[in-house]
């Protein structure tokens, strides 16, 4: 019952216009980072949050829609049970177990792969047509165990994988030459984390491919400056974690500049997680970053980046070394 109307001869609601709905999964310090970009970034007209955590979960929502003055409007809702996120076009996994001190790898994603089938068939129930980004770690093995228990193609499942490397990536190079990081264009591939491949011929800035730039005027370059840089995108994550104990800010960017991408049919290139069987020579189901455009129907396709013969090794060695776990899954 509406018992004050401030405004008079309001027309009746004519809005035909399909609403865009965005859930994110697990609202701990990276699923609200994401949340807060989506929203500030007026990116959807609904935003539901789902976690196991009823009191943290309402806190969250609440502190949101607290907001509501300063933002573009958008519905915020949030829900323990999944029913809440019935007839999303994205949603975003961030839900994770934490690592308890001497726990092996193997047996946190045994945990997580637990989570995950809590998490994953309730979504897929209530929005069959979605698509899946998964942020979770570790993404690569995460991103196939949600497309494994989700059914869907294989475009409709994505993981963030080496979006945020190369944002960090793109960052250090525009520091060590001092441009904006938004003129660099370089791409970091492979597993996101410690196996990951930096190409080095990708590099551009402003259109000039860097390397061959340095090459044709002869300008002597070392090589250990481009590992250095490499080192320090793998090491960013374990300095920030080590300083303030989790990621959040780059991560959030990161995610939400993939959802504009999908949500808006935006068809822009982005090195993310994708099933990658047959590519580069790599076999089996096995998720992997490669730079993939990305639109309203998820991957669109991956383009055919000239890896040299180093650069395939090492991509293919990480597909190695992920399949060896996933083996180990029963999944
Ligand atoms: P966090 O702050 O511990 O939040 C995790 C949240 O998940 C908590 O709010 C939990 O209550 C919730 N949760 C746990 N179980 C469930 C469940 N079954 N259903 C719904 N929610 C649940 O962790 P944080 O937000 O820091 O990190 C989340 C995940 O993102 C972790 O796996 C990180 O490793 C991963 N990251 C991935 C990155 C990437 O580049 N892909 C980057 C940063 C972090």
């Amino acid at each position: 019952q509406v018992f004050f109307r401030p405004i008079s001869n309001a027309a009746p609601p004519s809005s035909t216009k399909r609403q865009t709905k965005i859930s994110v999964i697990g609202v701990g310090n990276v699923g609200m980072a994401i949340a807060q970009t989506v929203l500030t970034q007026d990116l959807t007209d609904e935003l539901v949050l789902v976690d196991v955590n009823a009191d943290k979960l309402r806190g969250e929502m609440l502190d949101l829609q607290h907001a509501a003055a300063f933002l573009p409007r958008t519905k915020i809702l949030a829900s323990v049970d999944y029913d809440i996120t019935a007839g999303s076009d994205l949603c975003i996994v961030t839900a994770g177990a934490r690592q308890i001190p001497g726990e092996s790898r193997l047996n946190l994603l045994q945990r997580n792969l637990s989570l995950f089938r809590a998490v994953i068939p309730p979504l897929v129930r209530y929005s069959p047509d979605t698509i899946l980004l998964i942020v979770s770690n570790p993404v690569d093995i995460l991103t196939y165990v949600a497309w494994k228990l989700s059914g869907f193609p294989s475009n409709r499942v994505i993981g963030s994988g080496t979006n945020l490397d190369s944002s960090r990536f793109r960052f250090l190079i525009a520091d060590h030459l001092d441009v904006n990081a938004q003129d660099v264009q370089a791409y970091i591939v492979g597993e996101h984390g410690d196996s990951s491949v930096a190409l080095w011929s990708s590099i551009s800035v402003g259109g000039i491919p860097v390397l061959s730039f340095l090459k044709k005027q002869q300008i002597a370059y070392e090589k250990e400056t481009l590992e250095q840089i490499h080192k320090t995108v793998i090491d960013s994550a374990y300095e920030v974690i080590n300083l303030k104990g989790y990621t959040s800010w780059a991560i959030g960017y990161s995610v939400a500049n993939l959802a504009r991408s999908i949500i808006r049919d935006q068809r822009k290139i982005h090195p993310v997680s994708v099933l990658a069987k047959g590519i580069y020579g790599i076999d089996g189901d096995v998720f992997l970053s490669l730079p993939s455009q990305l639109g309203r129907g998820g991957t669109l396709g991956i383009t055919n980046v000239h890896l040299n013969e180093e650069e395939t090794k090492r991509l293919k060695d990480s597909a190695k070394t992920i399949l060896e776990v996933q083996g180990q899954l029963g999944i």
